[in-house]
């Protein structure tokens, strides 16, 4: 059987109000996305995926979607949409939304028609509950139905004098979540999904898409750390019926159209049990899932809250990951999205004498894994994490919400800023570096979040011009995955599991093996001598330190590939 065409692709997410501003509006839009496509088409990647550029009160940057049919007007129209999708397609490239049905905007129709009380045809798609006078006074946090925290500080629920009942969020309160318990949503969630394919849409990111099976007694969680809320996740992370939701979803919406489109569900807190359940191809759910696991070992108590990466860990967690889905299911390989820290910041040195370096050594690593890889805007220039100077600074609802709810409990302000400046969202959504003007070519307005600085070294008009530059090593790695069958189906084998320097792992592929070596410390590191005699004369593929190699030690931040047979 043919293997889909998604297994050798290399995925580009786009965040649209960072990207490329074409009428000076200081936000991104369709139209300046249209008019940088070549700088994909030179990248080599084969599949743009677009955060959401719905209508929307922005009050979570889109994810907050008030009309599923529609485009933002900051962003553009139908029409430029179509035109976009047309020139992708011209292109050779894939075109694939995000998928926001956990939750609407609380400006969406189906809720303002939901909200005008309990007899409203529409109650039962969202989730309303009265409140528990026992616990305190209606209205509230402390009457809410239960204990949830929500995933942006605070009660998961919120009163409604309306009704005077309380509808739950997970995250923001403008974010409500849907009932999937009720057919009639999910009905109505297929035909807007129908609707886009129909019109050359190649598939669909899933946000959140494990948490939109609710335990239906929502009962209280376990009480957390802080004691104000409950960790409601037992009862909501990958629920009862979710597998049932997508199976439905996958018949409704996938099953029988001629050409094969891409599905990824993100995922937080999914197992790799459940990883293998969903990625089944027998069992028809999604092609891929986007799981949290390496991106949280280096959290304390929170994702704020910073600890150092230990790469033992690390490698724990991707080979287990790797070894769990070799058989059945498949990986999604990423560093980057619009909700992390920028790598190279985060796992690498973004200083001026090792960040091209510590930023291709992490791309060589997460690309020749087995599974499809995604790259992030900005990733493949090296891009880093931002000077935030102050909490003004920050624009990010979940940043600000944490911070908020930190300065409550008594936290010093200037460690939780700190926290901020490593781990806040806002580090992804810096503008696009294009060049070195003024607003790093982004836009002729102000920009909605300031350039950084950094952008009159790193950006995407010196590095093409430069050939041992971050973006033309992505260009190596993306065409290695084209043209050499062991990067897209070899089987994978971590080799020095217990090292806390190297990063070290084969590929097997028929006569092919392919051996990645990586440092993770910016200094030399000698090889174990067995493997270092072993692959002495095998000949380089692709590197990040020059093409004369020294078999026996690694540079810092080095990274290599070698092949046999
Ligand atoms: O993110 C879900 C999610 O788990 C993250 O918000 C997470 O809490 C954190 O930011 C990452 O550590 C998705 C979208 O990617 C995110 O942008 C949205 O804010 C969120 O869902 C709600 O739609």
């Amino acid at each position: 059987m043919e293997e889909p065409w998604w297994k050798s692709a290399v995925v580009y997410q786009i965040y649209p109000r960072s990207f490329a501003d074409s009428d000076g509006d200081g936000i991104g839009d369709l139209g300046g996305i249209l008019a940088r496509l070549d700088h994909l088409v030179g990248l080599g990647v084969d599949v743009l995926w677009l955060s959401p550029v719905y209508p929307s009160p922005q009050d979570d940057n889109g994810y907050d979607i008030s009309d599923y049919q529609g485009i933002e007007p900051m962003f553009g129209t139908l029409a430029d949409f179509d035109r976009l999708t047309a020139a992708v397609h011209e292109r050779g490239m894939r075109l694939v939304m995000d998928l926001v049905v956990n939750h609407t905007s609380d400006e969406h129709a189906w809720f303002r028609e939901s909200r005008e009380g309990p007899n409203s045809a529409k109650r039962d798609w969202y989730w309303w509950r009265p409140g528990r006078p026992e616990r305190g006074v209606v209205g509230e946090e402390a009457a809410a139905p239960n204990n949830w925290g929500s995933f942006f500080s605070g009660s998961a629920w919120q009163y409604d004098d309306t009704s005077g009942e309380y509808y739950l969020h997970l995250f923001s309160p403008k974010q409500a979540d849907l009932n999937w318990e009720n057919p009639e949503v999910r009905q109505a969630i297929y035909a807007m999904m129908r609707w886009w394919l129909d019109r050359g849409v190649d598939g669909f990111r899933m946000d959140v898409i494990n948490l939109i099976s609710k335990h239906p007694d929502l009962p209280d969680g376990e009480s957390t750390g802080d004691g104000l809320y409950g960790d409601g996740s037992p009862y909501y992370v990958c629920g009862p019926r979710v597998h049932e939701y997508l199976a439905e979803m996958h018949r409704e919406v996938f099953a029988d159209r001629p050409e094969r489109v891409l599905t990824v569900g993100e995922m937080p807190g999914v197992t790799l049990e459940h990883a293998r359940l969903f990625t089944d191809p027998a069992r028809g759910e999604v092609d891929m899932v986007f799981q949290f696991e390496h991106v949280g070992l280096d959290f304390g108590r929170h994702k704020f809250d910073v600890r150092p990466l230990r790469l033992t860990a690390l490698k724990e967690s991707l080979g287990r990951w790797q070894t769990g889905l070799a058989e059945v299911g498949w990986n999604s390989l990423y560093w980057n999205n619009h909700d992390q820290p920028r790598v190279v910041s985060r796992f690498g040195d973004d200083g001026p004498r090792y960040r091209v370096r510590s930023a291709t050594m992490l791309a060589t690593v997460l690309h020749l894994h087995r599974g499809t890889p995604y790259i992030y805007q900005g990733e493949e220039l090296g891009m880093t994490n931002a000077p935030f100077a102050s909490v003004e600074d920050v624009r990010d609802i979940e940043a600000l919400g944490h911070y908020r709810q930190a300065i409550r409990a008594g936290e010093d302000p200037e460690r939780v800023l700190d926290g901020l400046r490593a781990r806040g969202r806002d580090n992804a959504r810096t503008p696009m570096q294009w060049d070195t003007s003024e607003h790093a070519g982004f836009t002729t307005g102000t920009p909605w979040l300031p350039v950084n600085p950094n952008h009159t070294t790193i950006n995407a008009a010196a590095a093409r011009a430069d050939p041992e530059s971050v973006y033309h090593h992505y260009r190596r790695l993306i065409a290695l995955r084209h043209s050499e069958p062991a990067v897209v189906h070899g089987d994978f084998t971590m080799l020095l599991a217990d090292d806390e320097r190297l990063y070290a792992f084969t590929r097997r592929y028929r006569d092919t093996t392919l051996l990645t070596l990586a440092n993770f410390t910016g200094e030399p590191v000698e090889l174990p001598a067995a493997l270092a005699t072993e692959w002495a004369t095998a000949p380089l593929v692709l590197g990040n330190a020059g093409t004369s190699i020294d078999p026996a030690t690694l540079q810092p931040w080095e990274a290599r590939v070698q092949r046999k047979g």
